[in-house]
């Protein structure tokens, strides 16, 4: 039981970069052809993911700035992982000495933003706290804060922590769909994202086309049109490798819901459901292999500490 625990962090931490790395040669597309490898590099999804989970495993817990500053750290190092438009001004503007409290996106767009940079990187907190939905929405909530304070990047950043814990949870030889949706929408505040909810539950008894599913759900870079996206291509499909093909070949912001459907399906088939040739190829395998076995170390002394 804890092996397979074990390599399901790893599979959600390397499902990420292969989502992001097989979605990345796309990103922005409008159609899809030849998606069938990952690409030599990850981007701005696996290094803020990167991020979040060595915070979390230096602090054994979660800690605003020692993440923030890391965030800052990690993009000084590798500026050209294709960020979105907003963290790295969010990062000038705490290197310059401002601290904003995470509400510094306001400057930069009205009422906070609503992209997808909260939920893309908020993997390795549904594996932590997996087994705690108040400490995932808490955590998810103050992670995706750093850059992102409007209310449907941090309740997206919630959904996908908990699709991701749910994930863990789940039998990879039976996954029941209905199930895991209804437990989802328990935790799910009543708003925008219950309702995509509801309506991905009518979608997997009809096998709608490509087309109708960008329409229903959406593929763009804001968190409602892409969080949706990444837990349907999870339930619609049998396994790890057809689901981020699946997600990739939704076209629009594809890393990112290459990544997110990455974290979940990796959560749930473990290390052993993804292709031995996908992982062999991913950039940093071993360093991000190594941090999802820390993060496991933590979750079980946090374990024993109880
Ligand atoms: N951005 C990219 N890819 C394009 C990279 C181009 C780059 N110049 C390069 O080639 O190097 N990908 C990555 O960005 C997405 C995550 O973005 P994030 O972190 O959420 O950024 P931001 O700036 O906060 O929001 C993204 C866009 O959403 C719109 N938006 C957000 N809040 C808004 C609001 N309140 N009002 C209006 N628009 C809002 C803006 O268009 C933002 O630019 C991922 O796809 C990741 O892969
Ligand atoms: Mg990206
Ligand atoms: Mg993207």
């Amino acid at each position: 039981m804890m092996e397979q625990k074990r390599s399901k962090f790893i599979g959600s931490l390397i499902g990420t970069a292969i989502g992001d790395s097989l979605g990345a040669r796309f990103e922005g597309a409008p159609v899809i052809r030849d998606v069938n490898d990952i690409g030599p590099r990850y981007t701005d999804d696996t290094a803020m993911m990167i991020g979040v989970a060595e915070s979390l495993i230096d602090r054994k817990g979660f800690d605003y700035w020692h993440m923030a500053e890391r965030f800052v750290q990690n993009y000084e190092r590798e500026p050209w992982r294709r960020y979105g438009s907003g963290p790295p001004r969010i990062f000038r503007m705490m290197q310059s000495g401002r601290m904003g409290f995470g509400m510094l996106d306001r400057d930069l767009y009205p009422g906070g933003s609503f992209g997808n940079g909260g939920a893309m990187r908020v993997g390795p907190v549904g594996l932590l706290y997996y087994d705690d939905p108040g400490s995932i929405r808490e955590i998810a909530y103050h992670t995706a804060g750093i850059t992102h304070s409007h209310e449907l990047a941090l309740d997206g950043a919630a959904v996908q922590a908990c699709a991701v814990a749910l994930a863990v949870l789940a039998d990879p030889g039976d996954i029941k769909s209905k199930e895991f949706l209804g437990a989802l929408r328990m935790f799910t505040k009543p708003g925008p994202y219950q309702e995509k909810l509801k309506l991905i539950i009518k979608l997997l008894d009809e096998n709608p086309s490509i087309k109708e599913i960008v329409n229903v759900l959406g593929n763009g870079i804001e968190a409602l049109r892409s969080v949706p996206a990444a837990i349907y291509s999870f339930l619609s499909t049998p396994d790890f490798e057809s689901a981020v093909l699946y997600a990739v070949s939704l076209g629009g912001d594809t890393d990112t819901i290459g990544a997110m459907t990455g974290a979940i399906s990796g959560a749930c088939y473990g290390v052993e459901g993804i292709p031995a040739q996908w992982r062999g190829k991913v950039e940093n395998r071993q360093y991000i292999e190594g941090l999802a076995m820390n993060l496991w170390e933590v979750k079980e002394n946090m374990n024993v500490a109880r």
